[in-house]
């Protein structure tokens, strides 16, 4: 395998920790600004008057190599004096801002205030930490993720954070996205003909990924692409490396199974890569299937997984006949 940076150009579709992983691999083998990061905005929400969009930051954490190794989320280099001051004050703690982290925080919302698009400070901030990729929010419009749960509808956060994902699921609801406008590059960016391969990164499909794809314009742009579109499976053996996907597909009445994900995905995608203790599963799916490692634990994984996805887009596109992409699709 090669070990030279490779100048395809790639759209990753990315939720918060679990994406970012893979996003990071990409950026690490391929040309720089050859990426374009397509992020998950249903998790931001209004917190102590400041506006917070989690994923958006894990990626850009992630990519500048800011990111707490341990957590995921947040920054490694932090301190924890506000949160301390405020329990103090009798505040709300239980989602932890560090120090650090809130400088970021407090310039998007006086910028959002002044009217700056998500999309322009974001692309602004990576500039700022030397990020040689486009990261780009799935929408400008506000897209809010509510879990609908034993104990009633839950904003995202109330619900992943402040209950640990502890109350049953019973759907998940995007309030906005029917009406949310995808923003304007990351569509362009999904339909471009210059675009070599998209890549759903191993976020939870349900939580992460699906408030991405409830975006009518991003929905249409990924049924229209040429490029082709691999998705990473996030289960393993049956679990979810870390986090709630296995728990929520239980509680969605769905097997956790890489079947079931390429199920979800049917229609939308090209591939789908497993893992090799998944194997016995390639059978049941009725998709090309890439056995790979996913699991990423250190940066050779992550980048070894990039270039498994990568040489696997590059086969499906050179195996592909003439009109095959609206056959498959449509097929669906
Ligand atoms: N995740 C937590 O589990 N607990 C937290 O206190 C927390 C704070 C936090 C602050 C800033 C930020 O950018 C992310 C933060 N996250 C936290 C992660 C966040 O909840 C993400 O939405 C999830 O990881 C899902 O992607």
């Amino acid at each position: 395998m090669s070990t030279s940076r490779c100048t395809t150009r790639v759209v990753a579709v990315c939720g918060g920790v679990g994406g970012a992983k893979l996003a990071l691999g990409l950026y690490r083998v391929l040309a720089p600004d050859t990426l374009t990061v397509v992020g998950n905005t249903g998790d931001d929400f209004e917190h102590l008057g400041l506006h917070i969009s989690p994923d958006l930051d894990t990626v850009l954490y992630t990519l500048s190599g800011l990111a707490d190794r341990e957590r995921g989320w947040g920054r490694s280099d932090e301190s924890w004096d506000f949160m301390e001051a405020l329990a103090e004050l009798g505040g709300e703690d239980w989602f932890r801002l560090g120090d650090r982290d809130l400088a970021l925080h407090v310039l998007r919302t006086q910028r959002l205030r002044e009217s700056t698009a998500l999309s322009a400070f974001t692309a602004g901030i990576a500039r700022r930490l030397g990020i040689h990729a486009r990261i780009l929010p799935m929408s400008d419009d506000p897209v809010r993720t509510i879990v609908d749960t034993s104990e009633g509808l839950l904003p995202f956060q109330r619900y992943f954070v402040q209950r640990r994902c502890e109350p049953t699921v019973r759907r998940i609801l995007f309030d906005g996205a029917a009406t949310a406008r995808g923003q304007a590059d990351a569509v362009a960016a999904l339909r471009s003909h210059a675009t070599d391969a998209i890549v759903i990164c191993p976020s939870n499909p349900y939580l992460s990924v699906d408030p991405i794809l409830a975006v009518p314009t991003i929905r249409a742009a990924l049924k229209a692409a040429s490029a082709p579109i691999i998705a990473v499976s996030p289960i393993i053996g049956g679990q979810a490396v870390k986090g709630p996907t296995a728990k929520i597909m239980a509680e969605l009445g769905v097997e956790a199974t890489s079947a079931t994900i390429a199920a979800h995905y049917a229609g939308l995608i090209d591939g789908l890569v497993i893992d090799p203790s998944d194997g016995a599963e390639a059978a049941t799916i009725k998709l090309p299937i890439e056995l790979a490692p996913t699991l990423m634990r250190d940066l050779d994984d992550r980048k070894t997984l990039a270039r498994r996805v990568l040489d696997f887009a590059a086969r499906l596109a050179s195996e592909r006949a003439p009109g095959y992409r609206a056959v498959h699709r449509e097929a669906r």
